[in-house]
């Protein structure tokens, strides 16, 4: 295994020779990256083994990350980064020729979640494994991915994102270790032992089988394992189906759709049979799994809460509660008192999100069709949790019917992951409160314990030091490389905030990211795009309560200043969005024309083009990402407060010193507790009002509308002006905001907003001040990475310490 440069050279050639085919002159940049690709994977195998072997031996107990989406974006640079081989790769290819950025443009994203919840798994399987714990993560190998983004006249067109056409050098099919899933059928019960034994028969098999990608610890020799189901047929194709193989062929193609898609939509719930197939899937598989790894430490299954916690991310893996009381009962023999005690000092939960219309409900009827079995233990689960509730609330009827688990023929699935969980949290102060006072007041007044706060954090080594390694070095330079390991210490930087020479170094390396996306989207965009301008940025799944469309009216209203006082002084800015919107979700979709339309008016008119720019990046994931974070000077984080449960693109923008115009929402708060005034641009409503408002009533859009004329313009222009070419008119906008009152207070915070955005663009000609009050983002940011996050759910949820892997063995 190469140690060097130059044998790193030797063996790379040799290894795209063999596997290529191809002589050197005659191979593809294509080629470079599949022999790359393989050598690092196999240089990955031997850690991999390694620590495998350690957590066996070491008896640790093991977290298992069960989620549905997992956001991972590309693996080969980080790997790099994480096996410390990153600048000799970098080297040894640049003297052979090759750009290694280049290199990387050629993996596939994978795509395989929609948005926070999704990625915010992916920079928890780092900070776990970089931290040396043991902790492996359990999703769905979907066919594909999140759907490709194509602006086509304005509009989002979705197309399949085959993320697996050209392989993916990553992954290790395990075909020895496939199980059986078992969906339909009928339960039969029989008695063993003096105890009623039950068992599904006639049901439909499915293989589920694991690809497993290894997850590479930052310098600490420690791999963990993403283990990705894919459903397959499990019939041998030569038997049954009465000899017609047509048959055959019917059922290998249902069976396969259970992996085949992601589901892109995040914001509304939707009981799709095929949707819950996917979820069952996965616990289904991810517990037998969990099972067997359990099965080698030759311990009773009783001690399966010391060695094993099962973590679900959000509610989308909640039948591995009913699951593993199964397996317990009909398969372990356990009675139903130690089966529930074994599995509620397992499970801990995540809630990510308030939105009442997202909280996941599944017909009661569809799932005693589709898991006959785990019906009747839902059922009895429902059926005792209750009793106990009108034990503790004599009388309280109301209370009961409330807190139920089945209630009007539904299955709530939040209230069945709490009642089966020992630990939830939200994921930010804000969020924790309003679940506590709010959302799940009822539960917790029954549980207060189990309650409890984890702000999420993001990866730094991900979204500082590979997105942008100018800052990375300049930081080294600056305040050393203890950050690396120990995030908080970026706050060594505050020591150098009023240093001229730092800040000069900080502007040039802003500028330099700056210069990277304006050649980017030169390309896309055939634009010339100014770097002395403010690049003002909102990336994000695209939805009413993020409110672009805040964003996009204060741009319409600016145009209009400027028609109207050519002269304003204003500072230049490019804004740019990226954001995909759920393919049936008709608002969203209109919002996006309609930034697209205001780029084409504000692009090209003479008067405005050379101080409002507007950009609409396709295909936002999170590759672009990588080039946009690390460009931005102004992060948009401007949802009504109280919906965002926390945000973390917010975290990523603030690492890389750009400066934040947001709402007291989510994280923001934590933000704001950290930089103050000084660091933060804060505007809106706060969420005290926007609540006594959904109280009491008293808010008037049309009030608003017909008081400030600055509103009533930007709102006439949505059915009829320079924003509606060829006729267009987004009436379905203007009557969501005045004959729906504004359900997102849009116009009650337009002012306000307005006002922060002026002042952002006085401070930003002040550049002194403002790269002060970047280098104070940058150093208050280390709160925000997910090593801390990842460090508080280790002790607090579940009870695990670093393990030590390879040569750097920790001693307890
Ligand atoms: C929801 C649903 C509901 C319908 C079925 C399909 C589906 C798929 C995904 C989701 C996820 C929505 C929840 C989510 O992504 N929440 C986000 O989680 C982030 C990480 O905690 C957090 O930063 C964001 O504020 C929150 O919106």
């Amino acid at each position: 295994m190469f140690t060097d440069k130059e044998k790193f050279k030797i063996e790379f050639k040799q290894r795209l020779i063999g596997n290529s085919g191809r002589q050197m002159h005659e191979v593809s940049e294509d080629d470079v990256y599949a022999a790359l690709g393989s050598m690092i994977r196999e240089r990955i195998g031997q850690d991999w083994a390694a620590t495998n072997r350690a957590y066996t031996e070491h008896g640790e107990r093991q977290v298992y990350y069960f989620s549905m989406e997992f956001l991972m974006g590309r693996l080969l640079g980080n790997n790099l980064l994480n096996l410390g081989v990153l600048e000799l790769v970098r080297e040894g290819l640049g003297e052979l020729g090759w750009d290694l950025e280049d290199i990387e443009e050629y993996e596939a994203d994978a795509g395989l979640g929609n948005g926070g919840l999704g990625r915010l798994a992916a920079c928890f399987l780092d900070s776990l494994a970089s931290l040396g714990y043991s902790g492996h993560g359990n999703g769905i190998r979907y066919r594909y991915g999140l759907f490709e983004q194509k602006i086509i006249d304005g509009h989002q067109v979705e197309l399949p994102d085959y993320w697996l056409q050209k392989g993916n050098v990553w992954e290790v099919r395990r075909g020895d270790k496939k199980v059986n899933v078992r969906f339909w059928g009928n339960v039969e019960s029989h008695e063993q032992n003096g105890r009623l034994v039950y068992e599904t028969k006639n049901g439909e098999d499915v293989w589920a089988v694991p690809y497993d990608v290894p997850i590479v610890g930052y310098e600490n020799s420690a791999v963990n394992t993403l283990r990705l189901w894919s459903a397959e047929s499990a019939a041998d194709p030569t038997r049954g189906f009465g000899g017609n193989y047509y048959n055959f062929l019917d059922y290998k193609r249902s069976v396969e759709t259970v992996s085949e898609f992601l589901y892109p939509d995040d914001s509304q719930y939707e009981g799709k049979l095929l949707r819950l197939k996917q979820e069952y899937f996965l616990c289904s598989a991810g517990l037998q799994s969990v099972l067997r790894t359990f099965d080698k430490l030759r311990l009773p299954h009783d001690r399966l809460a010391d060695k094993v916690a099962i973590h679900i991310n959000d509610t989308h893996p909640t039948l591995v509660i009913p699951e593993l009381m199964r397996i317990l009962m009909d398969e372990k023999g356990f009675g139903w008192e130690d089966a529930w005690s074994i599995v509620t000092r397992t499970v801990s939960y995540t809630n990510h999100t308030i939105l009442s219309e997202a909280l996941e409900t599944w017909p009661e009827q569809m799932i005693r069709e589709l898991l006959p079995r785990v019906h009747m233990i839902i059922e009895e689960l429902n059926k005792r949790f209750c009793a106990s509730l009108l034990e503790q609330y004599p009388g309280d009827q109301e209370r009961v019917s409330r807190m139920a688990i089945i209630e009007g023929g539904q299955i709530k699935m939040a209230h069945l992951a709490i009642h089966g969980s020992h630990s939830i949290n939200g994921v930010a102060a804000l969020h924790t409160d309003i679940l506590k006072k709010r959302e799940m007041k009822d539960f917790y007044e029954l549980y207060p314990e189990r309650f409890n706060n984890k702000t999420n954090g993001i990866t730094h080594r991900r979204w500082l030091m590979h997105a942008n390694p100018e800052l990375e070095n300049l930081l080294e330079e600056t305040i050393g490389s203890a950050w690396k390991k120990q995030p908080d210490q970026l706050n060594e930087l505050l020591k150098h905030t009023g240093d001229a020479v730092v800040q000069e170094k900080i502007r040039s390396v802003k500028r330099k990211n700056k210069e990277r996306l304006a050649a980017y989207i030169h390309k896309k965009h055939g634009a010339t795009v100014d770097p002395n301008s403010i690049f003002d940025v909102q990336v994000k799944r695209l939805h009413a309560y993020k409110r672009q469309l805040l964003n996009a009216l204060h741009i319409m209203d600016l145009y209009n200043r400027i028609k109207e006082n050519p002269a304003l002084d204003l500072t230049p800015r490019t804004f740019i969005f990226g954001a995909k919107a759920a393919p049936g979700y008709y608002m969203a979709k209109q919002i996006i024309k309609l930034i697209n339309n205001i780029a084409d008016t504000v692009n090209n008119d003479p008067q405005t083009k050379d101080l409002l720019n507007v950009f609409f990046l396709e295909n936002y994931s999170v590759s672009l990402a990588e080039k946009i974070v690390p460009a931005a000077d102004v992060s948009e984080q401007i949802s009504t407060a109280g919906k965002e449960a926390s945000g973390t693109g917010n975290m990523k923008f603030m690492m890389n010193g750009a400066l934040t115009i947001g709402t007291l929402d989510g994280a923001n708060v934590e933000m704001y507790e950290s930089l103050g005034d000084e660091g933060m641009y804060l505007f809106g409503l706060r969420i005290e009002e926007v609540e006594q408002y959904y109280r009491e009533g008293g808010y008037s859009a049309q009030g608003i509308y017909n008081s400030d004329d600055r509103v009533k313009k930007v709102l006439d222009q949505l059915i009829q002006g320079p924003f509606c070419q060829n006729g267009q008119s987004f009436d379905s906008i203007y009557h969501s905001l005045l004959s729906h009152n504004d359900e997102y207070f849009v116009l009650r915070d337009f002012a306000d907003y307005a006002q922060a955005q002026e002042q952002i663009g006085i401070d930003y000609r002040n550049t002194k001040l403002w790269t002060e009050k970047a280098i104070l983002n940058i150093a208050k940011s280390g709160r925000f990475a997910g090593d801390r996050t990842i460090g508080e759910y280790a002790s607090d949820i579940w009870g695990i310490k670093p393990v030590g892997v390879g040569s750097r063995l920790t001693t307890r």
